[in-house]
């Protein structure tokens, strides 16, 4: 039987005289777009789960190692901005497809088509909400976290569909010698090979423009992320300014407020007078910039003792801070009996600034920013 294809269209769909939108090219582009998306994902989990655990998780995230959160959240940060010119170099790849005639040929393809479309869509989303989240702007009536978490499971359910249905082709065009790209005709290697050295000169000047606001050795480079790692007072970053929080006027009736067993409350001067601990500890914003600093103060699990707290106390922490996502906190044991996990009262050899928390702030290890409590005034036993 004779299949009767529709007619073409009166306007003939557009012919590309570009040779390079081939199964070859796509591949290799693919290839590392899919590594970048695969950080950017694993990573993505790692931080979620570090700032919104599951109960059963709150008591087992380790606060080891110290470092361990500013690595996984900059290379989030870094591979998520490398996939775009990626992105885009793909999508240039294989866009003559959208204009397949006929659209479509079998229930298969129609799937395909789908589930393609379904992962552009995700993809494009995912990366520049996240992008427009390291500038803080958010355009959008819904919030980020949330959407941007479960939106990252559909790119990788559609991702993984969309690789098994291209396997055929992903093994045909893999290496040079695979035999798919035998067929090829030869003289478009030069073409490939230089717009393929394009595509790495971009992913590279993206990279080494932003990566030095959590990779402070290449920090002088840092000329297009939104925050530079020296600036701000005390040469550190400041994501929400105390004027920003409202708290713009902490007197001398300040009192630390420790509840357990044993309540009781401190004046900043007893504060002061307790055994003092030093720390080397980085702040790592979920935004993508991260610093170490240097930060004096009295180690957490030494108050919650204090208050007569169990050494597997989960503790609550609030803020001055009126309203915000951030006003209150609850660390799981591990960081709360971290001997590293202070309530800060200086920073790099000063007297906290009000925009880092002045009088007192949480620095934990391997947290997240988020969660390093500013402007405290109460710790809770759990
Ligand atoms: N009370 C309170 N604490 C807070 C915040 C906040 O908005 N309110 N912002 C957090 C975020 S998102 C970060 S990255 C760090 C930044 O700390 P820094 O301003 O001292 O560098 O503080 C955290 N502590
Ligand atoms: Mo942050």
């Amino acid at each position: 039987m004779r299949l009767r294809l529709p007619p073409r269209p009166a306007l003939r769909p557009p012919s590309f005289s570009g040779r390079l939108h081939d199964a070859r090219t796509a591949t290799s582009v693919g290839r590392w777009l899919g590594v970048a998306l695969a950080v950017c994902f694993v990573t993505g989990v790692i931080s979620h789960c570090l700032q919104h655990p599951p109960g059963w998780l709150i008591d087992e995230l380790p606060s080891r190692p110290l470092w361990g959160y500013r690595v996984s959240q900059g290379l989030h940060v870094a591979s998520g901005i490398a996939a775009i010119p990626l992105l885009l170099a793909k999508l240039w790849t294989v866009y003559p497809r959208l204009f397949l005639w006929p659209p479509l040929r079998s229930v298969r393809h129609a799937l395909e088509r789908l589930s393609i479309a379904l992962l552009v869509a995700a993809v494009v989303f995912e990366l520049f909400s996240g992008l427009l989240n390291t500038v803080q702007w958010y355009p959008w009536p819904f919030s980020f976290v949330p959407v941007h978490f479960a939106v990252a499971w559909l790119v990788v359910g559609a991702l993984l569909l969309h690789i098994a249905v291209k396997l055929p082709d992903i093994q045909a065009h893999w290496g040079r010698r695979s035999p798919g790209t035998l067929k090829l005709p030869a003289e478009d290697e030069p073409d490939r090979r230089s717009l393929l050295a394009w595509i790495a000169v971009a992913v590279g000047a993206v990279t080494v423009t932003t990566v030095g606001q959590s990779f402070t050795p290449l920090k002088t480079l840092d000329l297009l992320a939104p925050r530079h790692p020296d600036h701000g007072p005390q040469r550190l970053p400041v994501n929400k300014t105390a004027a920003a929080a409202g708290v713009t006027s902490v007197g001398a009736d300040w009192r630390l407020t420790v509840v357990g067993p044993r309540p009781y409350a401190l004046t900043l001067d007893e504060l002061r007078a307790m055994p003092q601990f030093e720390v080397e500890l980085p702040i790592a914003c979920v935004e993508g910039w991260s610093k170490t600093a240097h930060w004096t103060g009295v180690r957490v699990r030494d108050l919650m003792e204090r208050a007569g707290a169990g050494p597997d106390a989960r503790v609550r922490v609030e803020s001055l801070e009126r309203g915000g996502a951030y006003r209150v906190m609850e660390m799981g044991r591990g960081y709360a009996r971290d001997p590293l996990t202070l309530l800060a009262l200086r920073l790099n050899g000063q007297v906290l600034s009000a925009d880092h928390g002045y009088p007192a702030r949480i620095i934990a290890p391997n947290r997240p920013g988020v969660w390093q409590t500013k402007w405290v005034s109460r710790l809770e036993a759990l």
